[in-house]
This record gives C-alpha cells, sequence and structure tokens, in this order.
C-alpha cells in the first residue's frame, strides 16, 4: 500500500456546496440517493474523481442525464463537466453485513453512523476529504418499527408513509466535511432537558438509550449542561444549533463521536448509575461528554484542511476537556492522573518503533493516528504554548482563531499564527513541537555556593533519534521550578524558565539556607527528568512541597528507584521502610484530599517501570513491585486497616469528586492489602466485595479477592457473574478483572475466557475488555516467559482483523515495544508480528502497524 504524504496536498479540484441524501434503510439493502451541488474549484479540465468503498452503484447523473462513469472499487470517475453542475447518484449498501462498523451499520438492532476518518464513502459517492464542506438536507425513511429517525441539524419534517413507513428530514445549515455526517434510526428512549445560553437561547437537549436506560442517561446530560456552560465562561464559545443530541449505541470502536449535533456514543460511555457504573466511569462519561461538546467549535466549526492536521481539533479538545476536568474535579489530581495517562501509552509510543510527531506527515491509514501522540502529547503541547505566553495571551490567541477561521477548514500553522499575532511572540522554534517526535530528555544538574548564597541551575535537553528522523533539535520548553528549605518552607514560589536550546543556566541568588529544588512543577513540559536531587530532599518534596503534582511525582520517583533496585537485585531494605513511613505520614496529612492520598499510594505501574529499565523484564519488575507492595502492607497494615474502615460511607452514593476520592483512597487501601493474603486482609476483601453497595467497590473488592486468590476468589467471580450476566457493560468489568489478574496460574483461564459463551469478540467493548486489558494491563502474563501471552494477543488481532481492522489494528501497538524487552522476550514478541504480517488478506490498518513496528 502507497503512504499518503502531507507534502502532496492539493486543494479539491471540486467543491460541493448543498447535498441532498435520500435514504430508503432497510438492513440488508439499503439504497441512498446522493443529489450533490458541484463547483469546479479553479480553470482546469480534471475529472471529478470521487470516493466510494463497497457502493453498489445503481444510477448517475448529471443535470438530470445519464452521464458516463468510469468505476473502479474505490473511486467513481466523471470527466467532460461544466463549471457547476448537479450530480445525482443512487447506491445500494448492507449496513446489516458491516462488521467494521464505519459508515452505515447496525448495532442492537439500530441503524447508526460513524464517519470519521473515511466512513462517508461507505456510504456514497463523494469527495470525503475534511476540506469540502457541504450543506447537508437529509430525508431518511424507514419501517416504523425504526421509531426515531435522527441526523444532524434541524428536523424539518417528518410523516407517515403507505406500508407501514414513515419518514424525517432533517437540515443542518452549518457546513460541515462528510466525516461530521451522522444519522440514527431506531427504537430509542429519550431523556430531555433544555439550557439556556450566555444569549438567552434556549437549546433543546436529548440524549436517547435503549429503552429502559434513560435514568442512566442523567449523568451524562448534567455533564452535558456543565460543559456547556463552562465552554461559554472559559473560551466564550456559545452552542449554535437549536437543539443538541446524544445517542448510545453498544457497538462502536472507540469512545464518541462529535458529529454536528448529533453526537453518537459507546455506551460505555454515557451510560452510569451506582450499581452498574465506577467512579472512573463517572469521571470518563463527564470528561469525554464535554470533549465531544467542546468539538463543536475545536473540530466542527473549525475543521481539519487534511487529516495530518488531526492534532488541531484532537490535541486542542483534549487539553479543553483536561481543563474543564480539572475545574469540576481539582487541578492537581486530574494533572497527575493526565500525566499518567501520558506516561502510560504516549511515552511508549514516543519510545518505540511506531512513534510519529505530533503533526505526521506520511500515513497509509488514517485510522491508524488516533493516537497518544495526537491526543495526549498534542494537548500538553498546547498546555505549554499556555504556560509561555500567559493565560491571558493564551486567550487572545483562542478568540483569534475563533475569529478568523470560523467556517474554515484550517491548519496548524494558521492556528499557531493566532498566538503569534495576538502575542506578538515569534513561535517558529516552538513549531518543532508538531513536527519532531521523540520524548525529549532534560537533564537539570545542581551547583549550591552557600558562601555566596547562590543556586545554580543548568538545564539541558537531548532527544534520541525516532525512525525517520535521526537528526533531532532543541525544541522551547517552559520549565516550572520552586524552591523549598530543608524544613519544607517555601523559599521561592513557582518560576517558569524557559529552556530554548540545548542549554540553559539559571542562577538563583540572595539564599540564605541550602535549597531544595522542585524541578517540572506540574510536570510544564512532556520530557522525561533526570536530576541529580538526593533521596533525602525528595523525601521533603514528598512531605511539602506546595506543588501537589511535585509531592506526588517525588513520592513515585523514590518507589521507581527501590523497586528497579530490586529488581536488579540490590534490595535496600532500610531505604524501603523509610518509603513505607514516608507513605504513612502522607496519609496522616489531615489537609490533603482523600483523591491525592489514593494516587500517593499507588506505586509506579509496571510499564512504567518497564520504561525505566533497560532491557526491561516485566518477571522482575512484578515480583520488585509486589515486595515493596507487601513491605507497605505489611508495615502500614493496622493503619490501613483503620483507614478502610474509617472511610466506609453509609450515606446514599453520590458520584461527586470528594465522595468519589473517598472511595478511591478506600479502594488503594485495599488494593494494597491485597498483597499480603492475611487472614484479616482476607476478610476484610471478601466484606469489602459482599456489602459493596456500588460498582465501584463491587470492582475494588472483586480485584482484590482475585489477588488474593484461592476460594474466596472461585466464588466472588461466579457470583458477580450471576449477578450481572444480563448487562453487557458490567459484564465486560467482569471478563476485564479477570484479564487483569497477575498470578502465576492465571493465564490458562484468561485464554479459556475466549471460548465463554459470554465473549463475543466482534463486540469491540467485550473484545478490549479481555484482549486489550490484558496485553496493556496485565504485564507480568502478557510477559509470560512462555510466550503464550503474545501469541494469544496476535490470535487475536487475526482473528479479529477479517471482521474489524480498525479495531484488530488498536491491540498491534502492545507487542511494537519489542526491542525494549529482554533479549529472549524481545524475540518471542517479534515472531508474533512476523505472524501477523504473513497472513494472506491483512487489513492495510494491521499491516502499517505490524509492519513498522518490525522495521
Ligand atoms: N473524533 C473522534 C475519533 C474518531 C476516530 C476515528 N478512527 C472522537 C474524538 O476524538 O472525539
Ligand atoms: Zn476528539
Amino acid at each position: 500500500p502507497q503512504p499518503v504524504r502531507l507534502a502532496d496536498y492539493r486543494p479539491p479540484a471540486y467543491l460541493i456546496d448543498e447535498v441532498f441524501l435520500d435514504f430508503a434503510l432497510e438492513p440488508s439493502a439499503t439504497r441512498v440517493k446522493a443529489r450533490l451541488s458541484v463547483r469546479r474549484n479553479g480553470e482546469h479540465a480534471e475529472p471529478l474523481i470521487l470516493d466510494g468503498e463497497g457502493l453498489t452503484t445503481l444510477s448517475v447523473a448529471i443535470d438530470g442525464a445519464p452521464h458516463a462513469y468510469d468505476e473502479s472499487p474505490e473511486h467513481l470517475t466523471l470527466a467532460g463537466l461544466p463549471a457547476t453542475f448537479t450530480l445525482e447518484t443512487e447506491v445500494e449498501i448492507d449496513p446489516a453485513a458491516n462488521t467494521a462498523l464505519m459508515g452505515l451499520y447496525i448495532s442492537g438492532g439500530r441503524f447508526c453512523t460513524q464517519c470519521e476518518a473515511e466512513g462517508f464513502r461507505r456510504i456514497t459517492w463523494f469527495l470525503d476529504r475534511p476540506d469540502v464542506l457541504a450543506r447537508y438536507t437529509v430525508r431518511m425513511e424507514a419501517d416504523r418499527s425504526f421509531q426515531r429517525l435522527l441526523a444532524n441539524g434541524n428536523l424539518i419534517e417528518t410523516g407517515e408513509l403507505p406500508g407501514g413507513r414513515h419518514y424525517a428530514v432533517w437540515n443542518d445549515p452549518f457546513p460541515k466535511p462528510a466525516y461530521l455526517f451522522a444519522l440514527v434510526a431506531g427504537e430509542l428512549d429519550e431523556l430531555a432537558d433544555q439550557f439556556v445560553t450566555m444569549t438567552g437561547r434556549t437549546i433543546d437537549l436529548r440524549v436517547y438509550v435503549d429503552p429502559g436506560m434513560a435514568p442512566r442517561a442523567a449523568y451524562a446530560m448534567d455533564s452535558l449542561k456543565r460543559a456547556m456552560k463552562w465552554d461559554e465562561e472559559a473560551f466564550g464559545r456559545e452552542y449554535d444549533l437549536d437543539l443538541f443530541m446524544i445517542v448510545a449505541v453498544r457497538d462502536f470502536n472507540f469512545g464518541a463521536m462529535e458529529n454536528k449535533g448529533l453526537n453518537i456514543f459507546n455506551s460505555a460511555l454515557l451510560l452510569a448509575d451506582a450499581e452498574t457504573a465506577t467512579d472512573v466511569d463517572y469521571e470518563r462519561i463527564e470528561s469525554v461528554v464535554a470533549h465531544e461538546y467542546f468539538h463543536n467549535w475545536t473540530g466542527d466549526r473549525i475543521t481539519c484542511r487534511d487529516w495530518f492536521q488531526l492534532c488541531l481539533k484532537e490535541g486542542l479538545t483534549v487539553f479543553r476537556d483536561q481543563s474543564f476536568s480539572a475545574d469540576m474535579r481539582g487541578e492537581a489530581v486530574q494533572r497527575i492522573k493526565d500525566v499518567k495517562a501520558l506516561r502510560a501509552r504516549q511515552f511508549p509510543e514516543d519510545a518505540g518503533p511506531l512513534a510519529h510527531p505530533v503533526r505526521p506527515s506520511s500515513y497509509i491509514k488514517i485510522d491508524n493516528f488516533y493516537t497518544a501522540t495526537i491526543y495526549e502529547k498534542g494537548s500538553e503541547v498546547i498546555r505549554m504554548l499556555k504556560t509561555l505566553l500567559g493565560a491571558q495571551a493564551f486567550r487572545a490567541g483562542m478568540d483569534l482563531y475563533f475569529e478568523r477561521h470560523d467556517g474554515e477548514a484550517t491548519t496548524v500553522e494558521a492556528f499557531i499564527q493566532c498566538f503569534a499575532d495576538a502575542s506578538g511572540r515569534d513561535l517558529t522554534d516552538f513549531f518543532g513541537w508538531y513536527e519532531q517526535a521523540g520524548t525529549p530528555t532534560v537533564t537539570v544538574g545542581q551547583r549550591w555556593d552557600a558562601e555566596a548564597g547562590t543556586l545554580e541551575l543548568s538545564l539541558s535537553q537531548t532527544t534520541a533519534p525516532t525512525p525517520g528522523q535521526s537528526a533531532k533539535t532543541a525544541l522551547p520548553l517552559p520549565f516550572a521550578f520552586g524552591l523549598l528549605d530543608e524544613d519544607g518552607t517555601a523559599l521561592r514560589e513557582t518560576e517558569v524558565a524557559v529552556l530554548d536550546g540545548a542549554e540553559l543556566t539559571i542562577v538563583v541568588d540572595g539564599l540564605d539556607r541550602r535549597p531544595i529544588l522542585s524541578p517540572l512543577r506540574g510536570f510544564s513540559a512532556p520530557v522525561n527528568l533526570v536530576s541529580d536531587i538526593a533521596p533525602k530532599d525528595r523525601y521533603v518534596l514528598l512531605a511539602a512541597d506546595a506543588d501537589l503534582f511535585n509531592r506526588w511525582e517525588a513520592g513515585q520517583g523514590l518507589a521507581r528507584d527501590l523497586i528497579l533496585a530490586r529488581a536488579a537485585g540490590r534490595p535496600d531494605e532500610v531505604a524501603e521502610e523509610r518509603y513505607a513511613e514516608a507513605v504513612g505520614r502522607a496519609l496522616a496529612d489531615q489537609a490533603a484530599e482523600p483523591a491525592f492520598k489514593a494516587l500517593i499510594l499507588a506505586l509506579p505501574t509496571e510499564p512504567d517501570l518497564a520504561m525505566a529499565m533497560s532491557p526491561a523484564d516485566p518477571a522482575a519488575i512484578h515480583e520488585a513491585r509486589d515486595a515493596l507492595r507487601a513491605r507497605l502492607a505489611v508495615h502500614l497494615g493496622d493503619d490501613l486497616r483503620r483507614l478502610h474502615t474509617g472511610l466506609a460511607d453509609g450515606g446514599p452514593f453520590s458520584p461527586d469528586a470528594a465522595s468519589a476520592g473517598r472511595r478511591a483512597l478506600r479502594n488503594a487501601v485495599l488494593t494494597l492489602l491485597a498483597v499480603d493474603g492475611h487472614a484479616e486482609n482476607v476478610d476484610l476483601a471478601i466484606r469489602h466485595f459482599e456489602i459493596a453497595a456500588n460498582m465501584t467497590d463491587a470492582i475494588g473488592g472483586l480485584d482484590a479477592l482475585i489477588e488474593l486468590g484461592g476460594a474466596s476468589a472461585e466464588t466472588a467471580i461466579a457470583a458477580f457473574h450471576k449477578r450481572w450476566k444480563a448487562e453487557p457493560l458490567v459484564l465486560d468489568k467482569w471478563f476485564a478483572a479477570q484479564a487483569r489478574d497477575a498470578s502465576d496460574e492465571a493465564l490458562g483461564r484468561i485464554l479459556a475466557l475466549t471460548a465463554h459463551p459470554d465473549f463475543d469478540g466482534r463486540t469491540p467493548n467485550r473484545l478490549r475488555a479481555l484482549v486489550s486489558t490484558f496485553a496493556n494491563l496485565n504485564p507480568a502474563r502478557f510477559h509470560d516467559p512462555s510466550g503464550d501471552g503474545y501469541r494469544f494477543v496476535a490470535d487475536q488481532i487475526i482473528a479479529t482483523d477479517a471482521v474489524n481492522p480498525m479495531t484488530a489494528a488498536r491491540l498491534v501497538e502492545t507487542l511494537g515495544g519489542w526491542r525494549r524487552y529482554t533479549p529472549q522476550l524481545g524475540a518471542l514478541m517479534k515472531a508474533q508480528l512476523e505472524r501477523i504480517v504473513a497472513v494472506e488478506g491483512l487489513s492495510k490498518n494491521v499491516f502499517e502497524l505490524a509492519s513498522k513496528a518490525l522495521a
């Protein structure tokens, strides 16, 4: 397959101004008539080349008369065209057979669509590229059993038809690219509400869900209203249509989609109540509802010129949803979680064979570039921009962007230009963050001159080569830091220095005591930090840094070093005791929030540790990490059990951040205790599970019992299944809990789960619950020395690729880091990638990632 290159971008030869679509919906034979008002773009004699995939063409006419055309599997070519004309086509498609879940498909007996990035071409012949913006009118008719007929924009007309059919007509006044088109038809319950905008307009809000599920949409609706208000306050953005709809579907390739006025969600990211959803689910629902809503301005009103510009809408919108969540749930806790996610997903990507810049310059399948780099690093880049310019200039740049580019399909250059113009700053070098892959390493050295009372900080940065980019340049990055004394008293408040070359020296003078450096506060840049800060100073930071992120970071660094020393066969028991005591003090801190303490209590994850060990040995890491957990569990045992009791919550469930924080801490305590199979801990876990009054506690208990193993684990697994077998979203959690089981004998059971009657690999949620959870969150068993974990994941990739290439491809990255592991493991991983690449008829999606992972 040939890659597509940014350098080859050309404006479209034709533009489409108006689209009229007429759907005659039938599950296995849907007819789609399209009437397009087309206009030649400039003076030329080029043919019109339309995109299509899997369409059965029934007719093609220009200005009402049949027209000759050339059809290939992916294109329809028309020549000899006037400067403006009406193109009419009719095609037939088969939604019931659409297992790839791109284009028009059926989920739970309802029609729904997914068009981003290139799904619209599976619906009708079109210029399926984001720089062709058109106004859409959509008529659809279906059997009356498909009760609701929904599309983008405003409802214009509905009516009955003979033969038990009915129809609806929708019009979207805002020009949009085809990837934002959506249609839904089927039986759905409705949750209705309203929002009054800052200019006093009343917007109708609708959330559509499976019959009987409307109460579970309440939190999504509440999140939506808070997001609408927040976007007005934080960015001055008001909603534009009079109606905003969200529909939940069970079968979806990812989280959710920002179709104009008609967002479509994976039901896992929309439905919640205390009994069936965890606090983590609530948190994700809040952030994803906000994310998709925020796209209305950053994505829909202003969209991408081409798919290389994906971060223009995604990085920016992640930044917006993270800022929203920080305001809803607390800045420090949110920042820690965001950085954890960045390190868990983006850093390994940036360090491996699939590393790519935030704005890539070539791809084979754009579906493969919805990555942590585009999303999460893309957000970090915006965050740095805000830090470098200051909040006010940042907002001025955003305002200018909305004003200058509303209604356009634009580029990252144009976006950055708005900030340069609004701030008067030259951002040429900053643009390097979009073009250079790899995580910079920033090294900070200190020289303390007691006599002069000066601290000299020397900063330097380097970035290792990444595939296709051997030479790297230094990128401008904000380095926020503060100084404390040995008692934890602030000596200097946060200051932001800019490392805008390979090196920088900062001199702080007027210090009357030895300062302790609190570096890279709030994780002010997405880098790996290497510092010479001594453990005793890191204990001061853990106990007293005014920057809560760095308190957490100091604890993580201490734990990481202890675990890695153990994994290397050099355990330091005295230092481990000291660490346990410091954690005990952090837990006793009355001023700290429970949500923060829960984060302090969790040791660095195994994949995180693997990134810091070369070559990585997952078995040694797992064992060493558990040894430190055991030290904490034993050393702090009584305190932990007391804390667990003290945090028990008898009142009615509330999903608010403070209540969720208390549950998070209580479950983090249980997680820690589960490493120690002391009878008291087993009893505690059994009780925790049995009396759980919400899903957060039920899963916390189940996880702990599975780790403790034995008969109580079996009982719990069976009881959970019996209780929840009729609830697909909860059953997903049941699969996931078992997929996380890291015990030595777990692998056989996990592999056997694919044969469970409730397992269906064609439902992406179920597949991810078992296979992604296993590959991403169970490193000990995924990297099982037998190689069976790798083989299992490869089997699932190959089987899934035949039905749903996009979802299959998402699993490939788990094998991509093979060079970072011990030679034995690396060879086993590589062998599975080779097996995948050799499969006949492999999709472009999987081929691109697997072959790049091997290159
Ligand atoms: N824009 C969609 C992602 C589409 C993924 C297509 N492979 C959801 C989001 O990021 O908001
Ligand atoms: Zn998005």
